[in-house]
């Protein structure tokens, strides 16, 4: 993959969400589903939405680093608080942990921790993927970014909808984790059911019945791949990139997701340190 941008860093009016020949109403069932309880909302105290996240402990969410930098930054300034919502409850934010390899111009290990103030109570927390076999796994993204059909072009706008919808994880990124090597993220793209032939990134170029894919505000959000009949957090929405700058519609867009398997352990050592 090419190309990288910030999905915050997109115009909104530049990226779909779901296919237009499905109705809006089964992507917004999926994501009402209680498996994905764990995706919140992160806002601030001013009001101003701000990305998505998962609940990985009862006082832990895992999120992108781009959007817990931003964040951090307003806090530290005293600009403002920063809170989860799950549910409509807010949570307020203690403490903010951003992978030491984040950097803002490169999209490298995109990744943040924060600690809630209090726990989030009856909400039911995923497991996290360790398996690095996630190409070729049916990924379920959900996030409160902004929505809307894939076409005609310029309906997607914030309307505060959660949203989930399905993508093949079709590719791992060319970029490694400098300590083990490991590729760092996965990629899937946005298939069209109308010109699949022209408009496929990569891996097949059929959609899935629920096809996707993130735009501003879901970064942060999670990507959930289904083993043993149970819902794995595998990845987190961090950059889009396309290809083909295409008039009529907005398929043909992809999307990077860091790799929760290969984080695995630096999570554990801030949501469970010293186990
Ligand atoms: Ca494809």
């Amino acid at each position: 993959m090419k190309k990288y941008l910030l999905l915050l860093c997109l115009p909104l009016v530049m990226a779909g969400i779901f296919r237009d020949d499905v109705n809006e109403r089964e992507y917004l069932k999926l994501a009402k589903e209680p498996q994905f309880d764990c995706v919140g909302r992160i806002v601030s105290s001013t009001g101003k939405r701000g990305g998505s996240c998962t609940l990985i402990k009862e006082d832990y969410v895992l999120t992108a680093g781009h959007i817990a930098l931003f964040k951090d930054e307003k806090v530290r300034s005293g600009e403002t608080e920063i809170f989860i919502e799950f549910n409509e409850e807010k949570y307020a934010v203690a403490e903010i942990f951003i992978h030491p390899y984040f950097h803002i111009d490169s999209i490298r290990t995109d990744l943040a921790v924060l600690r809630l103030c209090h726990p989030v109570k009856g909400i039911a927390i995923p497991k996290l993927n360790q398996s690095l076999q996630e190409v070729g796994n049916i990924g379920y993204g959900v996030g409160f970014g902004a929505s809307g059909p894939a076409k005609p072009r310029g309906l997607v706008e914030f309307y505060d909808k959660k949203i989930a919808g399905m993508n093949m994880i079709d590719t791992l990124s060319e970029n490694r984790d400098p300590d083990t090597g490991a590729f760092l993220a996965f990629w899937t793209d946005f298939d069209s059911p109308h010109d699949p032939d022209s408009c496929n990134i990569m891996g097949d170029k059929e959609p899935l019945p629920l096809e996707y894919t993130p735009t501003g505000g879901d970064s942060g959000g999670g990507m959930f791949i289904i083993k043993n009949d149970e819902y794995l957090l595998a990845g987190v929405c961090s950059s889009s990139g396309y290809d083909k700058l295409r008039a009529e519609d907005r398929y043909g867009t992809s999307a990077g997701w860091m790799r929760v398997s290969v984080y695995y352990d630096w999570i554990q050592s801030i949501i469970n340190p010293g186990a």
